[in-house]
């Protein structure tokens, strides 16, 4: 049955391939548009299931990087280069912008396709196509690439008017980032924490403070196992890409950066379970008991009568600290940590190399954080460990190509109701922020883990001076938050989330909102959503999009795995109040427990097709507001009301295991094979067509 969808589409195919010179039937789908046209009207619009790939088979991709190979594009005609062309690598994928003279394209419906190969070879495959952004700007990414390699970029022009500006191109190349290999060093200091002198060697061992003094490229600092209860250092020296400084624990070791203060304090009982000391630097905002976060009442009355929730807690007036513990507990018999530092250290220089360093307790005051990067570049954190700090690094102004990996980010607040952490206002930071502005670029955040936050982490500046952000944010695992998974919330131009996992939060990723965009989701399994403590009872939302706060640009979903699991939770769910030019959505699954599907501002243009909807329990597989049937019961309901998801499929997903989170796709899964091809996001897939969903499984 043909809906007028779809015939929309035949139409559109077939007025593109009467005007295009030569192009084959691949060119004509992917001109017809994979992202929308002016204004982000929710008219994007791709078919045809696996049907038009040619079946190339390469590596699957399964949220890992892969470097598949899709079919080389056949450009037809070129006309004329136009306009200017900027490209920004990463490791594995690579910002395009390309912008054109003013009044090239009046009515702002032309479409800017990408194309791209290694440098001299023969063929260029397809990207995905550009996204408009303003009147003279298309900005996306290229996926997927090599590390240290250089790629050839081409984008070419359609203009449904025809004109100069149809078939006009630009070309620019561009390397992709080297990864980041660490060299021998030219000396090494070693240090202790009770170290002394100037040797700075094994043998005799030298004070942090003075290996940092004498650190220069090239050197490194060695840490000796041990507590370093050190704060607000600040390093200012640079390395080189050849000669970094570095900073690591010993092997073997574990070196930790403490911002507690050592001292132990007398404890006075004030009465009703407070007791009270005086601390010797004033504001403290991180107090713990036996490792457990202290709550930070705003008042002496709040504290005595624990009106969050009865979370013990402290409160801070000047030097004057009280606790409440639980139980009224006298914290002379209790292991207490009372934060003295702000930081452990700021980084201005460039090439600082962080390893093998666990940093806790830094608390003081506000806006305190482990690590503060300050205007300092291509500085590397590795395989370190954050344990209860108020944040454990913040990011602002021009610092870019930053990299944190391998890393283990923690507090102990996941617990606490999500209205007492919304009310004390400063526990929502996780493991990276972004201050505003930053207007460095290409910060990656690979391979690590945050948990027991509030939310995981944020990953896009309020501001940004910078046309794109070209940030990478993935293989992280984020689980165990009162919120949210990441935040994708502020300035995110060129935002990249790919094969992450998010599970046990509230939320998944948070896109509330995406100023600027485009913004890609991609391979995130998203999992037992609906976590966290909340007295409004709120339930969970895989992807956030409702938000106050501005206007979201382009929001691309690609093969993600959502599996509710938690009772009373949708697959996918869309909030009110909020704005956004483009949510364009393929080859997800959306499973929930109530609801596959949710939308509660049907005001906002989506555009969802090739999904995987699924509900486990009785209810209605969509509750949609704004229709006349505003509970669907079928997927063909819905359809016929929607237009959307014209190629969904209503069906379990036939994961193999999804309570030991393996959402790998059965062999009878109805899922297999029934993904759309959307180049330069999935080619090399495996069997007759992409699978939907985020892994590649047969
Ligand atoms: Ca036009
Ligand atoms: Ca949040
Ligand atoms: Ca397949």
């Amino acid at each position: 049955m043909m809906n007028s969808f779809q015939g929309l589409f035949l139409v559109l195919v077939g007025i593109l391939a009467a005007t295009s010179c030569g192009g084959s039937a691949k060119k004509d789908l992917r001109d017809a548009g994979l992202v929308a046209g002016a204004g982000g009207a929710s008219g994007g619009i791709a078919g045809g299931g696996g049907s038009d790939s040619d079946g190339s088979v390469g590596v699957p991709a399964t949220g890992g990087v892969t470097a598949a190979t899709g079919p080389a594009v056949d450009a037809g005609s070129l006309g004329a280069s136009v306009g200017t062309l900027a490209l920004y690598g990463t490791f594995h994928a690579m910002g395009v912008i390309a912008s054109l003279p003013a009044g090239m394209d009046g009515n702002l419906n032309a479409v800017a396709n990408v194309d791209y190969r290694t440098g001299g070879s023969a063929d260029y495959m397809a990207g995905f196509p550009l996204t408009r952004v303003d009147a003279t700007t298309f900005i996306g990414s290229l996926f997927w690439l090599a590390p240290g390699t250089g790629y050839d970029v081409r984008v070419r022009y359609s203009d449904p008017d025809g004109g100069s500006l149809d078939e006009a191109w630009a070309s620019a190349t561009a390397s992709t980032r080297a990864e980041i290999t660490i060299p021998s060093p030219s000396r090494s200091l070693v240090v202790s924490p009770t170290g002394g002198g100037s040797t700075c060697s094994t043998a005799a061992p030298c004070a942090l403070s003075q290996a940092l003094g004498a650190a220069q490229a090239g050197d490194e600092v060695v840490l000796s196992d041990g507590v370093y209860s050190q704060g607000e250092l600040t390093l200012s020296k640079s390395g080189t890409q050849a000669a970094p400084i570095v900073m690591r624990g010993a092997s073997g070791a574990n070196a930790i950066l403490d911002g507690a203060d050592p001292a132990t304090f007398t404890w006075t009982s004030q009465g009703g379970g407070v007791y009270g000391t005086t601390v010797n630097r004033a504001s403290p905002h991180l107090l713990a008991a036996d490792g457990q976060r202290l709550y930070p009442y705003s008042d002496a009355a709040s504290l005595s009568a624990l009106s969050a929730s009865s979370t013990p807690g402290f409160y801070a007036n000047g030097t004057s600290v009280s606790v409440h513990l639980a139980g009224g507990a006298n914290p002379s018999g209790v292991a207490m940590t009372v934060s003295r530092f702000n930081s452990a250290f700021t980084i201005t220089g460039s090439f600082v190399y962080i390893v093998n360093l666990t940093f806790r307790n830094y608390g003081l005051g506000d806006y305190a954080k482990a690590i503060y990067i300050r205007d300092g570049n291509d500085n590397l954190v590795r395989g370190c460990r954050f344990i209860t700090n108020d944040l454990g690094i913040g990011i602002k102004g021009n610092a870019g190509r930053n990299v944190i990996e391998q890393s283990d980010f923690s507090d102990t607040i996941a617990g606490w109701t999500w209205e007492d952490v919304k009310a004390e206002g400063n526990l929502e930071t996780g493991g990276v922020r972004f201050y505003s502005p930053t207007d460095g670029r290409g910060t990656v955040i690979r391979g690590n883990k945050f948990h027991n936050f509030f939310d995981g982490l944020g990953i896009c500046p309020g501001d940004s001076a910078a046309q794109s952000n070209e940030t990478d944010f993935y293989d992280n695992e984020s689980y165990e938050l009162g919120d949210d998974g990441v935040e994708t919330d502020g300035q995110c131009v060129n935002v990249r989330l790919w094969g992450n996992l998010f599970h046990d939060s509230l939320s998944g990723i948070s896109l509330a909102p995406v100023m600027g965009g485009p913004v890609y989701c991609l391979r995130n399994r998203i999992y037992l959503t609906g976590a966290g403590v909340s007295q409004a009872g709120y339930t969970g939302l895989p992807f956030k999009f409702n938000s106050s706060d501005g206007d979201s640009g382009a929001i691309f979903l690609f093969h993600n795995t959502v599996d509710a699991q938690r009772a009373g939770n949708d697959g996918f769910r869309i909030l009110g109040p909020g704005t956004w030019t483009q949510l364009f959505a393929r080859n997800n699954v959306f499973a929930g427990t109530l609801h596959a599907l949710e939308n509660a501002n049907p005001s906002q243009p989506v555009d969802m097709d090739y999904d995987g909807l699924w509900r486990s329990g009785s209810d209605y597989l969509v509750r949609w507001d704004g229709l006349a049937n505003p509970r669907p019961a079928t997927l063909a309901d819905y359809t016929a009301a929607t237009r959307q998801e014209a190629h969904g499929i209503s069906a379990a997903p036939g994961f193999i295991s999804p309570d030991t989170a393996d959402f790998t796709l059965g062999a009878a899964s109805p899922l297999v094979d029934r993904g759309l091809y959307i180049p330069g996001i999935n080619d090399g897939y495996q069997g007759a067509a992409p699978d939907i969903g985020a892994i590649e499984s047969q």
